[in-house]
C-alpha cells in the first residue's frame, strides 16, 4: 500500500514537474524572445544607416543649396541623421504665388515645411501630413528677396530607411507654350565663375547662380505663337546691373543658352571709374585709410582687374 502511495506520488511528481519544466521553458524561450528583440532593435537601428543625400550638409541657412524653381527633377533628400534639417533657397519675386511641396515622401517621412525671410523670421510652416504624406506650403512673396526653406521631420529622432522625399518649388501655371534659359556667369575681366547671382526676367521667372556660375530658368512661358522678346536681369552687389534682351523666335525651341559677363562696380556707383580701379589697387597691395567709401572688393580680385578696369576707360 505504502509502495503504491509512494508510486503515485512521484508519478504526481513527474507530471508537475514536466509541467513545470514546460512552464520554465516557456519563460526560457520568452526570456530569450525578449533578448533577441532587445538584439533587433538594436539592429534595426543600425539597419537604418543610409547614404546621406547629395546636398549634405546643409543643416543650416548659412549652408543652405540653391533649388531651381519649376525644376523637371525634384531635388531628392532624405534624413540619414536624427534632427537633420535640410535648407534651400530661393529668389522670390513679389505679387508671384510659390508652391513648395514635398513629394514621393518614404513611409517614414514626416516632414515639415518651414519658410523663412533673410532676417531669420519665420514667414509660414506647414506640417498637416503623416509619416509617408506629401506636403505643399503655397505662399505669395509680397517682397522680392531670397527666402530659405527648411524641411525637417516632425519627429527629431526619426531618421534612416524610407525617409526619402523629392523637394519642389513651382509656380502655377496655365498649360501654354515653355522653353528653359540655362547659361553660366562669370566675372568680364577674370572669367572666374560668380556665385549668388540674382537672375530675374521679364515674365516673373527667377535663379540663383550656383558657385559654378551656372544658372537655369525653367519654364519661361511663351505666350505668342511666333515671335516673343524677353528681359533677363542679373544683379549681384559689386558688379554692374546687367540686362538683356532674349528672342524666342522658334516654337520648336526649347532650351536657349545665354552666357552672362558681369562688370566689377566696386563702389556701387554704377559706373566703371577710375575710382574703382583705385580702390581695387589699395585693396590688393593692402594701403590702408580709403576713407568711408561703401565698396567691395571680391576674394579673388587680382591685378588683372585693374588692367582690365583701365582697358575699359582707355577705349
Ligand atoms: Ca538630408
Ligand atoms: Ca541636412
Ligand atoms: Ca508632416
Ligand atoms: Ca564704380
Amino acid at each position: 500500500m505504502k509502495r503504491r502511495i509512494i508510486n503515485q506520488l512521484v508519478m504526481y511528481g513527474l507530471i508537475i514537474g514536466f509541467y513545470l519544466k514546460n512552464i520554465f521553458l516557456l519563460f526560457f524561450i520568452f526570456e530569450i524572445g525578449l533578448a533577441n528583440s532587445a538584439d533587433y532593435s538594436i539592429k534595426s537601428k543600425n539597419d537604418q544607416i543610409i547614404t546621406e543625400d547629395k546636398y549634405e550638409e546643409d543643416d543650416s541657412k548659412e549652408f543652405a543649396s540653391i533649388i531651381t524653381i519649376n525644376d523637371k527633377n525634384p531635388q531628392k533628400h532624405n534624413f540619414h541623421k536624427a534632427q537633420d534639417e535640410d535648407w534651400v533657397k530661393f529668389y522670390a519675386i513679389s505679387g508671384i504665388e510659390y508652391q513648395i511641396c514635398v513629394i514621393n515622401a518614404g513611409k517614414n517621412c514626416n516632414a515639415v515645411i518651414e519658410l523663412f525671410d533673410l532676417d531669420d523670421n519665420k514667414i509660414k510652416s506647414v506640417n498637416k501630413g503623416l509619416n509617408g504624406d506629401n506636403e505643399e506650403l503655397v505662399w505669395k512673396c509680397e517682397k522680392k528677396d531670397i527666402y530659405y526653406v527648411k524641411i525637417k521631420h516632425y519627429d527629431n529622432d526619426q531618421y534612416g530607411i524610407n525617409t526619402e522625399y523629392s523637394l519642389e518649388i513651382m509656380i502655377p501655371k496655365a498649360p501654354v507654350f515653355f522653353c528653359d534659359i540655362i547659361g553660366n556667369i562669370k566675372d568680364s575681366c577674370t572669367e572666374y565663375p560668380i556665385d549668388e547671382v540674382k537672375i530675374e526676367t521679364s515674365a516673373s521667372q527667377t535663379a540663383i547662380s550656383q558657385p559654378n556660375g551656372d544658372y537655369s530658368i525653367q519654364f519661361l512661358e511663351v505666350k505668342s505663337e511666333s515671335y516673343e522678346s524677353y528681359t533677363i536681369y542679373a544683379t549681384k552687389k559689386g558688379y554692374i546691373d546687367y540686362s538683356k534682351q532674349i528672342f524666342v523666335n522658334d516654337r520648336n525651341l526649347e532650351i536657349i543658352k545665354h552666357q552672362i559677363y558681369l562688370k566689377k562696380d566696386i563702389n556701387f556707383n554704377g559706373i566703371i571709374d577710375l575710382s574703382d580701379a583705385i580702390i581695387l589697387l589699395q585693396e590688393i597691395v593692402k594701403l590702408n585709410d580709403i576713407g568711408k567709401q561703401d565698396y567691395h572688393v571680391h576674394n579673388n580680385a587680382c591685378i588683372a582687374d585693374i588692367i582690365c578696369i583701365l582697358n575699359s576707360l582707355v577705349k
